[in-house]
């Protein structure tokens, strides 16, 4: 029987487990992510303290070894599937707040870009805080933004981008939105790891949020803001 076998998840105190869930999901482990999520929430962890100091912990060792060449995309794709995993169990939970009804967005991740964890992570934690989510997926053109905006009508436009090559993509949806006559009807929330604040601004969104839990702060200012003016 190898090392490995041996461990017996539910005999690992908090520290040792959240240590062992680093190393399954570099390994790409779905099944014992799933079982040390449930554990913790078992133990009576917060499910959102299990997404952010669990599983985003882990996946932030994953991006460094996947930037330094030691990890591969095979590799990659089996953490994000493993994490896919944990993150569905904490979904409903993360959603069952009872918030009440705050807003709506319309999410999707930008043209040439596959990335869609960051912002799976973000609408999980929206519906949580009690917005509504309409999420169209990835690799996004301009067209599918302009549509959801059109069908849905919501509050917010958000836009994920992952990589410094399709990040410049969100100032074509914008510009476009522009030209459109319908940028004034919408707030535009941005956000992805290689994007900051100035970048932000230079597109001309009305906000970059640097995590999931600044996204739902910012939206629940900017849709205060908007009913505000709306009664003024
Ligand atoms: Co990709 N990848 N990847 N990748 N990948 C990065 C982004 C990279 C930084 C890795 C690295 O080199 N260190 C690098 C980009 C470098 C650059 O552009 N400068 C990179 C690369 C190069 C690539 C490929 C080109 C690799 C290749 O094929 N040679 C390729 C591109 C594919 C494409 O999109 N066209 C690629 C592919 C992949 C996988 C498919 C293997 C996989 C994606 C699986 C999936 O998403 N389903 C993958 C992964 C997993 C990563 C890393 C390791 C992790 C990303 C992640 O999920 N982070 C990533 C390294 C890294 O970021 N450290 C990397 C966890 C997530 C919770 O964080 O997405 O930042 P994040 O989201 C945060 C915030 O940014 C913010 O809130 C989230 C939650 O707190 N946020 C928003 C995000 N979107 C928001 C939207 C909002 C608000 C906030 O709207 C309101």
């Amino acid at each position: 029987m190898s090392e490995e076998e041996d461990i017996i998840l539910s005999e690992l105190d908090d520290e040792e487990l959240v240590q062992q869930m680093f190393d399954d999901l570099y390994d790409g482990l779905k099944e014992e992510i799933e079982e040390a999520v449930n554990i913790l929430l078992e133990r009576g962890w917060a499910p959102y303290n299990i997404l952010t100091d669990a599983l985003v912990g882990g996946m932030t060792i994953v991006g460094a070894d996947f930037r330094d060449g030691i990890l591969f995309v095979p590799e990659v794709l089996l953490a994000a599937n493993a994490m896919k995993g944990g993150m569905a169990i904490l979904k409903p939970l993360l959603a069952e707040t009872g918030a009440p009804r705050m807003g709506s967005m319309v999410i999707g991740t930008v043209k040439g870009d596959i990335h869609d964890i960051g912002k799976n992570l973000v609408s999980m934690m929206m519906e949580g805080a009690g917005f509504e989510v309409v999420d169209i997926g990835i690799n996004n053109p301009v067209e599918n933004y302009l549509e959801a905006l059109e069908e849905h009508k919501p509050d917010i436009l958000g836009m994920s981008a992952l990589l410094t090559t399709t990040m410049p993509y969100m100032k074509v949806v914008i510009d476009t939105m522009v030209e459109s006559g319908v940028r004034e009807d919408y707030i535009v929330l941005v956000g992805g790891a290689p994007l900051n604040e100035e970048f932000g601004k230079a597109i001309g969104a009305d906000g970059y949020c640097r995590d999931a839990a600044v996204a739902v702060e910012m939206a629940k200012d900017y849709v205060a803001r908007k009913h505000n003016q709306m009664n003024a």
